[in-house]
């Protein structure tokens, strides 16, 4: 099918809209992080830059770790800038921008996203390295596209809609996964395992409660209790399951890594914020320098 112009939106140097990329500047392992003054922070150790670009919120380096080529861009903050800048990705990949169609042949990506996030267990303190193994969806982006969920999804999914009686909230989550070759390659004495929820705002949706009153009673709390399976929720953030859904449907692998900054439950925030974000990319560059696709 060939893409009219308003549909896939070109440039007028070729580049894709939002990204300002061109299929030739990105690397099939990307790092995505939230913040773009996080972009400089994980290019300073590649072992050259050979591009920088940016427009907006989405900041744009590639380079080599060793023989290894990489990218790294900011996404902004939340799943509705996660909808562009996986939608784009693959664009650049996987449409040709002559013909304006699909290619026949399709590359799978590496995303790995180096991010933060706040901890809702008290038994996992502010600085730890958490790895998101299942990421619960509130925020809605995945009900956006056709996406079938395995039996073990659609339970968790069951079960937290029903502990929460969210229905009657119009709210319905949504479970995706981390890629299993990405886990089992990132894992390791020093990161934690969790299941992450990602949310539409950082108040409100968070279980924050600065002046505005909740609609949910208790719903921190709520989160903070839930089980499944022996599983409980470990954290809170605003990308993760975007990611993992979109990179799932597209067809790429994704593992979301996160700096753990606050405590929900004891109310404790990092006393070194940089440092720990420091750890998590070097932690993650090695990592990525081992991969063997
Ligand atoms: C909120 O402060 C932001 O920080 C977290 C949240 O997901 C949200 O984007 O992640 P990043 O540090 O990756 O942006």
């Amino acid at each position: 099918m060939h893409l009219s112009e308003s549909e896939l939106i070109l440039n007028s140097d070729g580049s894709i809209y939002h990204l300002n990329l061109l299929p030739e500047d990105v690397a099939q392992t990307i790092i995505t992080v939230g913040d773009p003054d996080r972009v400089p922070e994980v290019s300073k150790h590649f072992d050259e830059i050979e591009l920088k670009k940016s427009k907006r919120e989405f900041c744009t380096h590639t380079g080599h770790i060793g023989k290894k080529r990489v990218s790294v861009i900011s996404t902004g903050i939340g799943t509705d800038n996660i909808d562009i800048v996986l939608n784009e990705l693959d664009a650049l990949f996987n449409i040709d921008f002559e013909s304006k169609t699909e290619r026949n042949q399709k590359t799978e990506l590496n995303i790995i996203r180096i991010g933060t996030s706040g901890s809702i267990q008290k038994d996992i303190p502010v600085d730890s390295v958490l790895i998101s193994e299942v990421a619960i969806g509130l925020e809605g982006l995945l009900h956006f596209y056709k996406f079938s969920q395995s039996p073990f999804q659609i339970n968790l999914q069951e079960s937290l809609t029903q502990y929460l009686n969210w229905s009657s909230n119009n709210i319905s989550p949504y479970v995706t996964i981390g890629n299993d070759y990405l886990l089992n390659e990132f894992t390791s004495s020093q990161t934690k395992a969790g299941y992450t929820v990602t949310n539409a705002g950082f108040y409100g949706p968070q279980g924050r409660r600065i002046r505005l009153s909740p609609t949910l009673n208790d719903f921190f709390e709520k989160l903070r209790a839930f089980r499944f399976q022996n599983n409980r929720i470990t954290n809170l953030e605003m990308e993760t399951a975007g990611i993992y859904g979109m990179a799932h449907i597209l067809g790429h692998k994704a593992l979301s890594i996160n700096a753990i900054l606050a405590n929900r439950a004891t109310g404790n925030f990092s006393k070194k914020p940089q440092k720990t974000i420091e750890k998590v990319i070097m932690y993650t560059l090695e990592k990525i320098e081992g991969l063997s696709s």
